[in-house]
């Protein structure tokens, strides 16, 4: 196919915004225009970039659907509670096994309904005279068969549209049947922009039904909550080996390799540690109100991050033992990941990639690739808001449109009898003058270089013109953009499901994306795409009768 790009022998940013740009209608342009960012260093001050506002209409966005964000993300990776989506057949089919959390159940006790899609199956009769009748039949014979602790009820689309009550179906079946927590989610595909509605969705009820149904005392020394990990390719069970490995205790987890039993229990860790702060901050904020327990922001992504982070931690309890193990730890695990990056690093330095994944991972992945020498010349988030681009001191300058205002934000107060400060103000003055920080998250954007390339929602055809005019030595997304990407002869890395790959998190994780992220750039396969034909068409012939 004919290429409309201008030869540009070494196009810089704005000549890349501006090819971009060039083939929009001036509307859809101009608000496009606010969503490519062009990083550059100004006084005291990070770029603004436009993000959470709606996909215009005939995009081929990278982005998914709130139900996907609520169903798929935050209550997909809880193995003990059955998850019933209430709709179309579709709705459930797509969402079954198809992202990569893994959980343990290796316990003799431990149920798992992972494995199975519960779904209403709704028919046209359903649409026209109501589902109500058959979500009751279907949570009911969920009850039956497993008897789980819990049962959550997911609204699509058409659940939205024609008016079905789930939370009454909900509290109904839950004082019928007694013994089992029965909760609905209203996360119906169109509610919000983006899956990022659907994680409010979702965490709001976890807080509201689950969050603090079991105050019985966990054993270990040091607890903490890991918030945003969600075990995709077996990172959560890389950042539990490390966490045990130090001595600390993982409570709950957010919603990696979690349980029922995790979420009820969450209020009693001592400090929470935020990873995806995307998908979860505000969790961390209610705790926070209600039981008082702080919060701080780590990344595992990277042995480097992984070891600041556990030193973090370390720093808050305090403890010279603690602080003695992290390190003891550290010195244990690094030769390896050191080892590997020496061998690696000088067939990968100087090489470039791009980032394009949901809310974090397009900042976090940035660590790993600085440790292999790569530079990431452009990245961005499909859902993220201005505060993961920008950091959190942009939160109250946010604009609150029809689309957040249709999320429900929940008002907490500090629990009448369970609010507890772990650690008093005058200490977490101290902690911070030293140099911990807690609730702070400064974002992507400052992070990056200038004159690198931010860009929100990116879409298909802005993803192909980028790689076209970039060049980039890897490209890394998800399976929608994966092959559109590798048939331009350019190898292409899935950040969401880790291709079959991971761990990437914590420091076996961090030698595992080395060694791979080096087969990839260096593979000679991609200069072969074309066939000897469509480079050098040498071969003729001619017909018989000639
Ligand atoms: Fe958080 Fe995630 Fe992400 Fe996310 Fe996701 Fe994911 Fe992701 Mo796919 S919770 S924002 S909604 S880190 S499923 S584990 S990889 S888009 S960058």
């Amino acid at each position: 196919m004919p290429s409309m790009t201008k030869k540009l022998s070494n196009p810089s940013p704005a000549d890349i915004k501006e090819e971009i740009l060039g083939k929009y209608p001036p509307k859809v342009a101009r608000k496009r225009a606010k969503q490519i960012l062009i990083n550059e260093a100004l006084e005291n001050e990070t770029p603004e970039i436009t993000a959470n506002v709606r996909t215009i209409p005939g995009i081929i966005t990278m982005r998914g659907c709130t139900y996907a964000g609520c169903k798929g993300v935050i209550m997909g990776p809880t193995r003990d509670i059955v998850n019933i989506t209430h709709g179309p057949i579709g709705c459930g089919f797509y969402s079954w096994l198809t992202r990569r959390n893994q959980t343990d159940a290796s316990a003799p006790d431990s149920e798992n309904y992972m494995t199975y899609c519960f779904s209403t199956d709704m028919q046209d009769k359903d649409i026209i005279f109501g589902g109500e009748k058959k979500l009751a039949l279907a949570i009911q014979e969920a009850y039956d068969l497993f008897h789980p602790k819990g049962i959550a009820i997911f609204a699509t689309c058409p659940v939205g549209l024609i008016g079905d009550d789930i939370h009454a179906v909900a509290a109904k079946m839950k004082e019928k049947l007694g013994d089992c927590n029965v909760f609905a989610f209203s996360c119906e595909g169109y509610k919000g922009v983006s899956q990022s509605a659907g994680h409010h969705i979702a965490n709001n009820q976890v807080f509201k039904h689950l969050v603090g149904l079991n105050d019985e005392k966990k054993p270990g020394e040091y607890k903490i909550s890991l918030l945003g990990e969600y075990n995709i390719g077996g990172d959560g069970f890389e950042i539990d080996r490390i966490l045990k490995k130090c001595g600390i205790s993982n409570i709950a987890t957010f919603s990696g390799n979690s349980s029922y039993d995790q979420f009820a229990s969450a209020h009693t860790a001592d400090l929470n540690a935020v990873m995806c702060h995307r998908s979860i901050n505000y969790v961390a904020d209610m705790l926070e109100t209600k039981y008082g327990v702080p919060w701080i922001k780590v990344n595992f992504i990277g042995a480097g991050a992984a070891a600041k982070s556990l030193r973090k931690i370390a720093k808050y309890f305090g403890d010279q033992k603690l602080i003695d193990r992290v390190e003891e730890v550290i010195a244990e695990e690094m030769p390896a990941v050191q080892m590997v990056a020496d061998e690696v690093r000088p067939r990968t330095e100087g090489k470039t990639a791009m980032l394009f994944v949901g809310g974090s991972r397009a900042h976090h992945y940035q660590e790993l690739f600085k440790e292999l020498g790569m530079k990431t010349i452009s990245a961005g988030y499909e859902f993220a808001h201005r505060d993961d681009y920008e950091g959190r001191e942009v939160l109250p300058n946010l604009k609150v449109d029809a689309d957040s205002r249709n999320i429900e934000e929940i008002e907490v107060d500090p629990d009448e009898t369970r609010y507890n400060p772990r650690k008093s103000e005058a200490e977490l003055q101290a902690l911070s003058e030293a140099g911990l920080r807690f609730k702070g998250y400064d974002g992507m954007i400052p992070e990056m270089d200038s004159g690198t390339m931010v860009i929100d929602d990116l879409n298909q055809y802005e993803a192909e013109k980028l790689v076209e005019m970039l060049k980039p030595d890897i490209f890394c997304a998800g399976i929608k953009e994966k092959f559109s990407i590798q048939k331009l002869g350019i190898p292409m890395k899935q950040l969401h499901s880790y291709d079959s790959g991971g761990p990437y998190a914590g420091f076996r994780g961090a030698i595992n994306f080395y060694r791979e992220i080096d087969r990839l750039v260096n593979s000679k396969v991609w200069g072969y795409l074309k066939a000897p034909w469509q480079e050098n068409p040498e071969l003729s012939a001619t017909y018989v009768w000639e």
